[in-house]
């Protein structure tokens, strides 16, 4: 293969063959639900319960929601090519690790994991959070937040996503809209570093003149013949 440093963003399309559903969009959970009342920090501290059952329908989603061959071939990718690869996916599902990709970063957070607000702890969570729940490290009830990351809040691991897309040679996004920063501008970032750009979506996102490749289609279908094609 020509490349050797390969950072890959994925978004809520690779995730919608898995039954997971996206944000925007014909049927996008934006449609259903107002981004100002289920995804800042403002609206959970004026309507937790409403927030709350938001992400507790979605970690019910989750216990049925399985890896579909877009993510198969992604983990595929990490572990035969000879070069380095970094999967930062903007999804909060389990979907990449229950592939079998390790290189991984959320950088929106996780479903599976609860943030106490009051003393700071992170810890897996795979129940429903309410206003009763206690953090089992403080044990202060109404404290516990889904471990996601709204509007306004700051994404993880910037310093070593900036770090990855100032050096690789390959930067692919997979089933992102591009309407979203700072992941909107790592195309952008990849491109001034020398990269290669690809797009791999179901339609043109709107970064889509700044990729120098594009594939349209599902992604279990574009996804896993990329990987294919670059694999050799
Ligand atoms: C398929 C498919 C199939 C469908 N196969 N494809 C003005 C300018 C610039 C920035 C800002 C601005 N005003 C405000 C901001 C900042 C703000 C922002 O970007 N707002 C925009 C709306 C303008 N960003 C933030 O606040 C971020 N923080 C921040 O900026 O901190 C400061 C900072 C400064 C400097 C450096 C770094 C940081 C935080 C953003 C947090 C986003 N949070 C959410 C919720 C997370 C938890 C949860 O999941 O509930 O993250 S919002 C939501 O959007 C979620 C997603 O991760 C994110 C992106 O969505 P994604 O994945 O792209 O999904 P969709 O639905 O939009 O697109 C799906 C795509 O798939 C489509 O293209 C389909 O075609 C395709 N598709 N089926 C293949 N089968």
């Amino acid at each position: 293969m020509q490349f050797e440093k390969i950072v890959i963003l994925t978004g809520a399309g690779l995730s919608a063959e898995s039954g997971l559903g996206t944000f925007r969009g014909t049927d996008g959970l934006w449609d259903q639900y107002d981004i100002e009342e289920v995804a800042t920090p403002e609206c959970f501290a004026r309507s937790p319960v409403k927030v709350h059952d938001f992400y507790n329908m979605r970690r019910g989603w989750l216990k049925q929601a399985k890896p579909n061959a877009a993510h198969f071939a992604l983990a595929k990718l990490e572990h035969d090519h000879t070069g380095a690869v970094l999967t930062v996916t903007q999804n909060i599902d389990g979907l990449h690790e229950a592939a079998g990709c390790s290189h991984l970063i959320h950088m929106h957070g996780e479903l599976a994991s609860a943030l106490c607000a009051r003393c700071g702890t992170s810890l897996p969570w795979h129940e429903d959070l309410s206003l009763t729940t206690a953090c089992p490290v403080c044990h202060k009830a109404g404290f516990l937040r889904p471990d996601v990351v709204w509007f306004g809040e700051m994404p993880h691991e910037m310093e070593r996503i900036m770090e990855a897309l100032s050096r690789c040679d390959l930067f692919v996004a997979v089933g992102t809209s591009g309407m979203v920063y700072p992941a909107a501008g790592f195309v952008a970032e990849a491109k001034h570093a020398g990269a290669h750009t690809v797009e791999l979506n179901l339609d043109p996102s709107d970064g889509a003149s700044l990729f120098d490749e594009a594939h349209y289609g599902p992604a279990t279908e574009v996804v896993p013949a990329y990987v294919d094609k670059l694999l050799g």
